[in-house]
């Protein structure tokens, strides 16, 4: 990465910020530092007058309130959310995009009701397909006025287990993460996630709005449809070791043993492995995989020693899941810089 970033590449990352590599120590993302990413404001709410509206084709549309939503039987899920445009900052030629380096991702337990309860309840008719989810806020994206919406289909929400979350790491929702009630799909990228729900309308037919029609589909040129981005893709991310340098943030290691250890996680499927190479991606060792202690969406931990002899070396880790999936030495570019999920490289100085 040689050139700079822009003014209006700026204003976003100054906005949205990641997740602190150092915190891939915890397995439960502190919610001060699960990455962020608003495409517009984050909307004022008052609880008292908001009001979730299902509607579209269902049998029994509602309107409820908070304390409906909470009175529903409540689930928590651990889930390791990570943005589509994640690597964007490393893809060839520049993308002008949040520019995501590796940082965003983190997992958080979501408390809340099941989507597929709730429209059970509601009775979904016949000839449904999708379930558009509405947030409250709106901007301006691609010349078009909107308020960020994003659907499923139906069969994913039947068989997924999305849900409707009020509380992260046993807290109510901070603002910024979508108070007072947000969408979290295990297993899709973040922006599947709908914050600050405003409405559930269940279709007849595919939604075909700017975040479903625009955005989020990986194209090779500008006027071509591309393909809709779904499930998050195999990554595995480590704790840089040693100290940073202030301003390159390349890391010093004392000689000897060292500790590397990271996390790793799929939506496709399990993980099945990490590997890493302390030689740039020539060579690669098995790193031990820990149990998946949080359950089916949320990220492994790995670790692996390290004998850090002196002298300049790259480091880096590749996971791959069980159903074959595993990460590229090199980033693939497409038009929104989507799904980059190449291996991690970190340099490191051994001092002699
Ligand atoms: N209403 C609304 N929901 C949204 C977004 C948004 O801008 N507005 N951003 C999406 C994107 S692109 C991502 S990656 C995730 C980020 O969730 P977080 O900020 O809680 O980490 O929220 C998704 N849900
Ligand atoms: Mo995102």
């Amino acid at each position: 990465m040689t050139e700079g970033i822009s003014r209006e590449e700026l204003q976003l990352a100054a906005r949205n910020h990641g997740m602190p590599l150092e915190a891939l120590r915890w397995d439960v993302t502190p919610i001060g530092l699960h990455y962020l990413l608003t495409h517009y404001d984050i909307p004022e709410v008052d609880v008292e007058t908001w009001r979730l509206e299902l509607d579209g084709l269902l049998e029994r549309p509602r309107s409820l309130s908070l304390d409906d939503v909470r009175a529903r039987p409540a689930v928590e899920l651990a889930v390791t959310m990570e943005c589509a445009g994640n690597g964007r900052a490393h893809v060839e030629p520049h993308v002008v995009s949040q520019p995501w380096l590796l940082e965003a991702v983190g997992t958080a337990r979501w408390r809340g009701a099941t989507v597929a309860g709730l429209l059970d309840e509601a009775g979904v008719a016949d000839g449904a397909v999708e379930v558009l989810f509405t947030g409250l806020d709106r901007g301006v994206e691609g010349g078009e006025e909107q308020a960020y919406a994003r659907s499923l289909p139906l069969a994913d929400v039947r068989s997924g287990e999305a849900i409707l979350a009020y509380e992260v790491n046993g807290v109510s929702l901070p603002p910024q993460h979508g108070f007072p009630l947000r969408l979290v799909v295990p297993g899709w990228y973040g922006m599947t996630s709908v914050k600050w729900l405003s409405r559930i309308s269940v279709l007849g037919e595919p939604f075909d709005g700017y975040q479903m029609r625009h955005s989020y589909r990986v194209r090779h040129e500008e006027d071509e449809p591309g393909r809709p981005i779904t499930r998050i893709a195999p990554r595995s991310l480590m704790v840089p070791p040693g100290i940073p340098e202030f301003l390159s943030r390349s890391r010093m290691v004392a000689a000897g043993p060292c500790e590397l250890l990271g996390r790793a996680w799929s939506g496709e499927s399990e993980v099945a492995g990490v590997e890493v190479s302390t030689d740039g991606g020539r060579s690669w060792d098995e790193a031990e995989l820990e149990p998946g202690s949080l359950g089916l969406w949320a990220w492994r931990g790995w670790r692996f020693t390290w004998d850090a002899a002196p002298g300049e070396h790259e480091l880096c880790c590749r996971a791959r899941d069980a159903a074959g999936n595993i990460q590229p030495l090199e980033p693939a570019w497409n038009v929104g810089g989507y799904v980059n999920n190449a291996v991690q490289r970190v340099s490191v100085t051994v001092a002699s």
